[in-house]
């Protein structure tokens, strides 16, 4: 396989540009983007313990297997995280109950992890439906480049975090700045999302840990070194862990908030958040619903596929992302003891959505379809409706049960049609859920 695709290796060339445009989605050459050429591959079982026998029950899977696949998920993809630590405080920075002309209330709670005065920070921002009688189902994800870019509000306070240098975005001591107000507004559906009676929280995802390859000295993982440790061990988190402990944070302050109802909140990300959303969502079960906007390698796609991106090409252009131990497996998938339908089969039964788009196939839509047909199962063992259709759908014709997909057309982006579905999904997942 390493000579028929050998080019793979040479095209960490274009890493660099790759690697510094969070919001380009390049279609490196000498990968593949051909079904055709997608080489024969064998998933690891879902529902087969790891000694091969095969897992019968819902007590089976809740009390073996499902641990079992979590520790190989720490173990080869992303690390093990620290958990809730003991010293975490919350403290309300900010709020207007008349925000966006009336229609919400927000809110910005700073997230201390640690001691004062030497804690670590992760602000939050919270729009509440203005029209709400009682506690609300929220939707949770990190953003790419500070909170003040989800919307023009400018009661939004600006980031403090380390930001990446962009002078043409007025960015230039790694400060955000007004300039960069509102730039990301279109992946955000704010005021569809409070009309449908949903709050909306997010957290920026350099808070947590800074996307660049730092040796892992200034995210939020030195705090949790033992005496003497300087780097992550190679099975303990890297960054996209680290960005899923930060969500799991974000919902240790929203189950203390009374004007959210904890047990409905949506997990979500797109593209390398869309990794984390999956990662949170699959270790934390009080997320009721999560949901991957075109998480491709390393999120929804399976790895085996080697369609679009590869584990050699993300570990050599994100070394950061993953464990130490995932290295092994680039260029090497076929070792890979887990593949990505068994990352989703972890949601089970909870809510899991994935999405896809026509022009990405970087991010491998069909890989990304065909990891909830091949969780399905596991959905079923535990008594849930699991994927309706498991035909690749049509354009723009999403598909929903306990799973959902979508594939919509245009490219790799969060769109206001990708939120519409979300929003229908909830709607549907909630009036049929217990919790
Ligand atoms: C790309 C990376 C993808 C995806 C994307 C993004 O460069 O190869 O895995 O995460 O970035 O986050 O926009």
């Amino acid at each position: 396989m390493q000579s028929l695709f050998g080019v793979r290796r040479g095209a960490c060339l274009l890493l660099l540009t790759a690697a510094a445009l969070p919001f380009a989605q390049a279609q490196p050459k000498g990968f593949i983007y051909d079904e055709a050429k997608v080489p024969p591959y064998t998933l690891p079982a879902a529902l087969q313990f790891d000694d091969g026998k095969p897992v019968a029950t819902a007590v089976e899977w809740r009390e073996r297997r499902r641990p079992e696949i979590l520790r190989l998920f720490e173990q080869h993809v992303y690390g093990r995280s620290p958990g809730r630590p003991e010293k975490l405080s919350f403290v309300i920075r900010e709020e207007d109950k008349q925000a966006l002309n009336g229609l919400a209330t927000r809110r910005q709670v700073e997230i201390r992890i640690g001691d004062t005065p030497g804690f670590h920070r992760l602000d939050l921002l919270i729009y509440l439906p203005n029209k709400r009688q009682g506690p609300v189902p929220a939707f949770l994800g990190l953003n790419f480049a500070g909170n003040h870019a989800i919307h023009t509000d400018p009661g939004i306070l600006i980031p403090r975090s380390w930001m990446r240098n962009d002078p043409a975005q007025g960015i230039t001591e790694n400060r955000a700045t007004e300039k960069t107000r509102g730039a990301t507004r279109s992946r955000w559906a704010v005021e569809s999302i409070l009309a449908r009676g949903y709050a909306v929280a997010t957290m920026y995802n350099g808070d947590i840990d800074p996307d660049f390859d730092d040796g892992f000295q200034n995210g939020v993982q030195p705090r949790f070194y033992k005496p003497g440790q300087t780097k992550p061990e190679p099975d303990e988190w890297g960054t996209v862990g680290a960005w899923a402990w930060g969500l799991s944070r974000a919902l240790d302050y929203l189950s203390t908030d009374e004007d959210i109802n904890a047990r409905r909140v949506a997990v979500l990300g797109h593209s390398r958040l869309g990794k984390a959303a999956l990662w949170a969502g699959a270790q934390d079960e009080r997320f009721a619903i999560v949901i991957s906007n075109n998480s491709g390698c390393g999120g929804a796609a399976l790895s085996k596929r080697i369609f679009g991106e590869t584990v050699g090409r993300i570990n050599t252009a994100f070394p950061h992302w993953f464990c130490g131990n995932h290295k092994k497996y680039s260029d090497n998938e076929a070792a890979l003891p887990v593949d990505q339908h068994m990352l989703v089969a972890l949601i089970a039964p909870r809510a899991a959505y994935i999405a896809s788009a026509q022009e990405d196939s970087w991010a491998d839509p069909v890989g990304e379809h065909l990891a909830a047909v091949h969780a399905d199962p596991v959905y079923k063992l535990l008594g849930v409706a699991g994927l309706p259709d498991k035909a690749f759908p049509a354009l723009n014709k999403p598909v929903m049960g306990t799973l959902g997909y979508h594939i919509r057309t245009g490219k790799h982006d969060v769109i206001q049609y990708d939120w519409e579905q979300y929003l229908n999904f909830a709607d549907q997942h909630y009036k049929s859920a217990k919790r």
